[in-house]
């Protein structure tokens, strides 16, 4: 068995989870209320925005032969970017000004904090992870959301094949580093694998609670 196969069963109810939030399946239903969708554009433009320099933070310490195939990630993001903004300018949400909720803020720093003091491998376990979980959630909404939707281009962005090619490299790529990593690596591997999941489940679970920092409420 893989790497992959190894985590993705050991996770799995929590996999499960993530894949069947109400996030996940009001969206695919037209039932989500827009506010909470605009909620997650919010945030997740945060999340993309940072998205560049974690990638940027893994390509300084990729081997040779993962360089181009991360670095050719970079322009796929700023696109993404833009995406986020057209879909937002044409819904009327306000994508500039948000704070990021605690746990974007969290997801992001986890990120950031991977790929600039985690070894090559664990990094890439966490991007792998997070991209897994877009391309398997929005695999979820693509199975019932009309195409005339105006969150049809997200499921696009994330469902499609290209998308679908990119995540079966990345999960080529970190099952060989799996097989390369020592024990204690390979055991960082694993809990990382877990906790990227865990803040999967987290970040679509803020959009739906509309989530305040603690203390935020009384003035803190
Ligand atoms: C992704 C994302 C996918 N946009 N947001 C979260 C919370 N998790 C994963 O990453 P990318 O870089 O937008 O493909």
């Amino acid at each position: 068995m893989t790497f992959t196969e190894e985590q993705l069963r050991r996770v799995g109810p929590l996999w499960d989870r993530m894949l069947s939030h109400r996030f996940l399946l009001e969206t695919r239903d037209g039932t989500l209320p827009d506010e909470t969708f605009a909620t997650w554009m919010r945030q997740d433009y945060l999340f993309v925005e940072a998205a560049i320099p974690f990638i940027a933070g893994l390509v300084a310490k990729a081997p040779r032969d993962h360089r181009e195939e991360l670095a050719g990630f970079l322009p796929a993001l700023h696109r993404e970017l833009e995406l986020f903004e057209e879909r937002a300018e044409r819904a009327g949400v306000d994508l500039r000004g948000a704070p990021p909720s605690f746990t974007c803020h969290a997801y992001v720093q986890f990120l950031l904090a991977t790929a600039y003091r985690c070894s090559y491998a664990e990094g890439f376990t966490v991007l792998y992870v997070a991209e897994k979980a877009y391309h398997a959630s929005w695999k979820v909404v693509r199975e019932g959301l009309d195409e005339e939707s105006p969150w049809w281009p997200f499921v696009e962005n994330w469902s499609s094949r290209a998308f679908g090619e990119w995540v079966g490299w990345l999960e080529e790529s970190v099952d060989a580093l799996a097989e390369g990593a020592g024990h204690q690596e390979r055991a960082r591997m694993q809990e990382l694998f877990e906790l990227t999941t865990r803040y999967e489940i987290a970040f679509w679970e803020m959009a739906v609670s509309g989530e305040e920092w603690p203390g935020i409420e009384d003035g803190g």
